[in-house]
């Protein structure tokens, strides 16, 4: 299915709904440390399903945790109410539906032992969610498409869902925030779609959640992401090392290819026994997600992306600090390898301290 265009109104209601089979529960699950995407999504989708059928009772839950301010300035915001995973009760009589994400993609929760009623996506599948997929009801994905939030105004639209001032802005926000206000991998339909909502947006809210005031952890990790900033080439970076806030990786990955001079920008941490590292490329045709997948598949983890904005987690339980470490060190140094052609990387330099820092070294965390 392409587009809302030309399908009948009824048909995408009666398949969402046939996908269900007859459950009366619906969780509609985000990706782990969901961004602004990925509420909007689930919000949308949350207001089509209500919409056709009132008696279905709906969740909307996330795997991992809220820690950007952006994201919990949202969040507050949002038409619907929103839950940690592990407070969903009675897991097994309920339809799930995925959004921003894909079974077996490795950054959701859905339990290994089940399929999803209903995917709707806008990253690249691969060969492992494509075998799920195969299980799968209802499934739309469209990677063309600059944010999954456009695909379920699209429903929205399509359905008659009346769109409150509160969704309207959930969902502009989400398109936004994941189209940098679409300059990033914005297509057409992304830019009619947000054209479209804006009318209806509460602009004082829309800014309050955009220049969310934070906390002075947040500072700190600022701090430290800059003290350890090195550039190689074209290339800037920077290791944070152990986290508490995963959310901090993207944002400092985003804030750093800010630098007038650098065409990628990449930053790695370790949070939940994961070490997770994000791409940024400038380049519109970077491929940043092949990027990732080549660097953090063969090493055992999961990647994906778009072009220029992408990301992966390496399961690392069992392994030791110091190979924890190592593994963070050769990430890097693959890395810089894969995209400057380089073979034997050297002289990575401190953008703006004296000297960087090994963010694993004993004592320092
Ligand atoms: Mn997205």
């Amino acid at each position: 299915m392409e587009s809302c265009e030309g399908q009948r109104i009824e048909d995408l209601g009666q398949r969402l709904l046939a996908a269900l089979e007859g459950n009366s529960r619906l969780v509609i699950l985000t990706h782990n440390n969901p961004d602004p995407d990925a509420f909007a999504s689930a919000c949308g989708l949350a207001a089509v399903i209500n919409f056709l059928d009132p008696e279905c009772r709906v969740q909307i839950a996330y795997g991992g945790i809220v820690g950007r301010s952006e994201n919990r300035t949202m969040m507050r915001y949002l038409p619907f109410k929103v839950i940690p995973f592990s407070r969903v009760r009675g897991r097994d009589k309920i339809a799930y539906a995925l959004v921003d994400t894909q079974p077996r993609a490795g950054n959701n929760v859905l339990p290994d032992d089940k399929f999803p009623a209903i995917v709707i996506d806008h990253h690249p599948p691969k060969s492992l969610t494509r075998e799920a997929l195969r299980q799968t009801p209802y499934v739309d994905i469209r990677s063309g498409y600059g944010s999954c939030t456009t695909i379920v105004t699209e429903y929205l639209q399509c359905v008659g869902v009346p769109i409150t001032t509160a969704l309207a802005t959930s969902l502009v926000y989400g398109i936004s925030s994941e189209t940098q206000h679409l300059g990033r991998e914005a297509s057409q339909q992304d830019r009619r779609i947000y054209n479209e909502l804006v009318p209806l947006v509460n602009m004082r809210r829309l800014s309050q959640i955009e220049f969310s005031r934070r906390p002075r952890e947040h500072f700190l990790y600022i701090r430290d992401a800059v003290d350890n900033v090195f550039v190689y080439r074209q290339v800037i970076g920077s290791r944070l090392g152990p986290v508490d806030n995963p959310d901090v990786v993207a944002e400092v990955a985003d804030f750093l290819l800010l630098h007038e001079r650098m065409s990628w920008s990449v930053v790695t941490a370790y949070y939940d026994d994961k070490l997770i590292i994000s791409l940024r490329a400038g380049n519109h045709r970077a491929h940043a997600g092949k990027v990732v997948r080549e660097l953090i598949e063969k090493l055992g983890g999961t990647a994906g992306g778009h072009n220029q904005v992408a990301g992966g987690q390496l399961d690392c339980q069992g392994r030791s600090r110091s190979e924890i470490a190592q593994l963070d060190k050769s990430l890097i140094v693959d890395f810089l390898r894969q995209v400057t052609g380089v073979e034997n990387v050297k002289t990575i330099k401190p953008l703006v301290s004296v000297e960087l820092k090994d963010p694993w070294a004993e004592g320092d965390e």
